[in-house]
């Protein structure tokens, strides 16, 4: 306790560096500190990391934000500084404000590693694995030039928070392989803090501003479940082309009734699974991976129950 008054709330360092204590009674428990709870994406993510725990011999304990939220999110993991686990597996609500929570468990003798999202500071963790998120937006890209067919019009980004490692590197994946059909134009990038109902009133505006809105990239579970509503408030289901990121049920039910022309599906399994793998090899002093990628899977209605095996779960 006198480790953690020494260091503060939101203070970054202890003398000694990255050294720190290791806690021995905590040798076996990793800690996982998602984006947001109650969420497939994130819970199919901690039903594959639990079990990988269990089976190598660990304890894996989950505590999610209740938002997708940076000054939630440090709540959560400052606390763990007073009883650090041996690992942390982290989503990284924002790629620069979580650096110093992060740095302060990790000053604990924590060792971190970042699963989906990460900090713009790559000495922080040991190991980070992502779905390769630009190439998730060029696939976006490249299924929406194909749905337009030659057909010129404009395409419309939704974001979620500014900060967001994922989404971002969805969003510019998207952009920069637009630029190869020049058919279709950007109507830009909009951020919907993550909140369906911001992504919906988003996408009735651009429909009123942008006459020859021909396509929709929504970068996440949330954005695409809001845009879904805002071109079914609007009548335009089908008309505008939505191309959804994740597999979370409810796009799973809207691409089997046509809201959805594609879905991005992530593998969240293997993330957690990968992230629990290389913070115990780091542990037990194995060769551990600084980058791994996990697999994404493109699927359209037509194809969407040979891919069921993709979707994310809503509970373990
Ligand atoms: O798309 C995932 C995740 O990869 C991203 O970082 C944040 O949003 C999700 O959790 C979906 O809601």
């Amino acid at each position: 306790a006198s480790l953690l008054a020494a260091c503060g709330q939101g203070q970054v360092g202890q003398s000694g560096g990255s050294g720190g204590t290791s806690n021995t009674a905590n040798s076996k428990k990793l800690a996982l500190v998602p984006g947001v709870q109650a969420e497939p994406f994130y819970i199919s993510m901690q039903c594959a990391a639990q079990d990988e725990a269990k089976k190598l011999g660990y304890d894996l304990t989950t505590q999610a934000p209740q938002m997708f939220d940076a000054a939630m999110q440090t709540t959560i993991v400052n606390a763990l500084g007073s009883n650090p686990p041996a690992a942390l597996l982290v989503t990284p609500t924002d790629d620069k404000a979580m650096l110093a929570p992060i740095q302060q468990v990790k000053n604990r003798g924590t060792k971190i590693v970042e699963v989906d999202t990460s900090l713009q500071d790559k000495s922080v963790a040991v190991s980070s694995i992502s779905s390769d998120n630009t190439e998730g937006g060029k696939m976006a890209a490249q299924t929406l030039a194909k749905l337009a067919g030659g057909k010129s019009g404009s395409v419309l980004i939704l974001d979620t928070i500014a900060g967001t490692s994922t989404t971002a590197a969805r969003a510019k994946g998207f952009e920069d392989e637009l630029k190869n059909s020049p058919n279709l134009k950007s109507a830009g990038i909009q951020f919907t803090q993550n909140e369906p109902d911001q992504a919906a009133a988003k996408v009735t505006a651009a429909l009123a501003s942008t006459p020859d809105l021909i396509g929709i990239f929504a970068t996440n579970l949330n954005t695409g479940e809001g845009a879904a509503t805002g071109l079914r408030n609007a009548g335009k289901i089908g008309q505008v082309n939505l191309i959804g990121f994740d597999a979370s049920p409810s796009e799973v039910d809207g691409l089997r009734k046509g809201e959805y022309q594609g879905l991005i599906a992530q593998d969240p399994a293997s993330i957690g699974v990968q992230g629990v793998d290389q913070a115990v090899a780091s542990l037990e002093g194995k060769p551990v991976t600084r980058n791994l990628t996990a697999n994404l899977h493109s699927i359209t209605k037509a194809d969407m129950d040979a891919n069921s095996q993709y979707f994310y779960k809503q509970k373990c």
